[in-house]
């Protein structure tokens, strides 16, 4: 029989977001529970198994840093730690937390409604349950909502597909397969030297060649995890309010790429290079901001893989152009290096465009490749994928998703959308987001939104809403600060213009994570103000 139940608050989503959210709703006293769609914890981590994953920033900063127990019994095995490995951790962290006991799986959020004359939100769950409470924290992440590319024909094709988002549980042996990949991002450029691996032939078919800059991965040794523990509690600090939100041991301060003479520069940029990671995009400010010396960067990046292919054709073929890191750097483990091998072939889709998929594999304007595997790492509905598949109703039956449809993605200092009052998007439009090493983005809105909450409690204030001009004011802003950089000169999921239909518009807050910081909490100095605040009755 369908639950009606009543809670103070409730979290949706189970990643790093929603975990962290409901230990600091419940540590504040509230009734709380958090829907989670998936069977388990972990989120992104949880969804994404594709082999070759791994993540972009280093284990000791992709992770939780409010709780020294957790810090001091979990101890991370590599530089930049396995898919595997982040989801244990996320498990290790809910249990650690025992959060378990106040967390739905299974259980998809559908609709939520604002209940004007209670104050309440009244919120259904796809199984017919329904909750009302005060406040709603929505964590269903920004990259949660895979995409299918618009090619005609992808729904035809009669051999094995695959999204990179959905992998099979455990599959990683393509042996005697004829596979395609699509896409060359983030995930595409970590699948490419797996895929390699035991596939019969691995048909690459890039649009948009990547900048991929290499990892340089390794395991972790006691004595370097001692030695970073011993200034954990100083470089955590300095990420908190540097730009990225990421720290580096050899560097705290990023410089102007063009403020020294061209030798010096070219000689830190080998070094960043061979340090691998984000070393490059973190070690100077202007990277997206000055053409000249983006493009010299750029050149540096392209004189690396002529390096690293044998064949120079192939080199060509990967050379990417445009803007350096105009979209998150992807950031591999041996990806040029896997084409050296005879199995991996580049189908450069700028010089022979898909015509259509078919039963039986792709054909371009030059030849068609017969497949046994297609492989999609095309990427995410950014920002309000995961928000725009669940029914927002807020204030005079206001619907988030029309409003976004027809406006644009936002939100007010990118956490409250007007006339959605005490329903906090957490790394959503309007925020930093994806721009930063996204746990340090979580830890800061889930810690201002609690904060929020409590002050709210404290204050006897019934609801935080924005208005709709501040809220425009505020991504007006962010258009513009995009404006001035490199990055709205391409296409790029940060604009949804990998969305069809979607209205394109810079989603994310590019000032830096220090710069947002140091706004919300301005803001919360002085009492919410510039929010809409109604005070309950005394
Ligand atoms: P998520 O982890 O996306 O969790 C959202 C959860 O909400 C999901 O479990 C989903 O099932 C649930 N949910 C959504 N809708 C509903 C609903 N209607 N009802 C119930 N539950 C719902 N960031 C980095 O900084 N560094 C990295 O290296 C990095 N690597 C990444 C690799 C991949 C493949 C992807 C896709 C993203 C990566 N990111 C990375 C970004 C990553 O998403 C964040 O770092 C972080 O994991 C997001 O956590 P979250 O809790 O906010 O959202
Ligand atoms: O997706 P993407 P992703 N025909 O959108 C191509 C995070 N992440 O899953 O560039 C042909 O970046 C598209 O081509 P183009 C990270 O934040 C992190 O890789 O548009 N190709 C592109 O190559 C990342 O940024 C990690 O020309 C088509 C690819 O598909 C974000 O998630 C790992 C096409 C999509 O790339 C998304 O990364 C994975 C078409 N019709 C993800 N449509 C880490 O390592 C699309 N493409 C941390």
């Amino acid at each position: 029989m369908a639950r009606q139940e009543k809670f103070d608050a409730v979290v949706v989503g189970a990643g790093f977001s929603g975990l962290y959210m409901l230990h600091l709703l419940r540590q504040q006293g509230l009734k709380v529970v958090l829907l989670e769609t998936a069977p388990e914890v972990g989120g992104t981590w949880y969804w994404n198994r594709y082999p070759g994953l791994r993540c972009d920033i280093e284990s000791m900063q992709y992770c939780y840093t409010f709780d020294k127990g957790l810090d001091e019994k979990w101890r991370w095995s590599e530089r930049f730690p396995r898919q595997p490995e982040i989801l244990e951790y996320l498990k290790f962290a809910a249990d650690h937390l025992d959060l378990r006991r106040d967390i739905r799986f299974e259980t998809r959020l559908s609709a939520a409604t604002w209940i004007e004359d209670e104050g309440v939100w009244r919120l259904e769950s796809e199984n017919g349950d329904t909750i009302e409470c005060r406040y709603c924290a929505m964590a269903t992440g920004l990259l949660a909502e895979p995409v299918l590319p618009d090619i005609p024909g992808v729904g035809d094709f009669e051999g094995q597909s695959i999204h990179s988002a959905r992998w099979p549980e455990g599959l990683n042996d393509f042996t005697g397969k004829r596979v395609g990949l699509v896409g060359t991002g983030s995930s595409g450029v970590q699948l490419v030297p797996e895929l390699a691996k035991t596939a019969k032939s691995l048909h690459v078919l890039i649009r948009t060649p990547p900048f991929a800059q290499e990892s340089h991965n390794r395991s972790l040794e006691e004595e370097e995890i001692a030695s970073v523990r011993a200034e954990i509690d100083v470089l955590r600090e300095r990420a908190r309010h540097n730009a990225t939100g990421v720290w580096f041991r050899r560097f705290s301060d990023a410089y102007p790429y063009r403020s020294v003479p061209l030798e010096e520069r070219q000689a830190e940029l080998s070094r960043c290079w061979g340090e691998g990671g984000n070393s490059v995009l973190n070690r100077f400010n202007d990277v997206l901001i000055d053409p000249d010396a983006n493009a010299e960067i750029a050149q540096f990046m392209r004189d690396r893989i002529a390096e690293i292919v044998d064949d120079p054709e192939t080199a060509r073929l990967l050379s990417p152009h445009g803007v350096f890191a105009a979209k998150r750097l992807p950031i591999g483990t041996g990806y040029h290096a896997a084409f050296n091998r005879d199995n991996v072939h580049v189908v450069a889709l700028k010089e022979e465009p898909i015509e259509t998929i078919h039963a039986g594999g792709v054909r371009t304007t030059k030849a068609d490749y017969p497949f046994d595997v297609l492989v999609y790492a095309t990427g995410y509905d950014a920002g309000t994928g995961a928000l725009s598949k669940i029914k927002i109703s807020g204030r005079n039956g206001a619907d988030i998703n029309q409003r976004w449809a027809d406006d644009g993605p936002g939100a007010f200092m990118g956490i409250i959308a007007a006339d959605f009052p005490n329903f906090f998007i957490l790394t959503g439009p309007g925020s930093p987001g994806v721009l930063s090493n996204v746990v340090v983005m979580i830890e800061m809105h889930c810690e201002w939104t609690a904060e929020c909450i409590d002050w709210m409690e404290r204050n006897n204030v019934r609801t935080i809403d924005a208005r709709q001009e501040d809220q425009d004011a505020w991504m007006d802003d962010i258009h513009s600060m995009a404006e001035g950089t490199l990055v709205m000169k391409e296409d790029n999921w940060y604009t949804g213009s990998n969305i069809a239909g979607k209205k394109r518009g810079m989603m994310f807050y590019m000032a830096g994570l220090g710069t947002y910081r140091k706004a919300i909490y301005d803001e919360a100095a002085k009492g919410y103000s510039d929010f809409v605040l109604e005070r309950g009755e005394s």
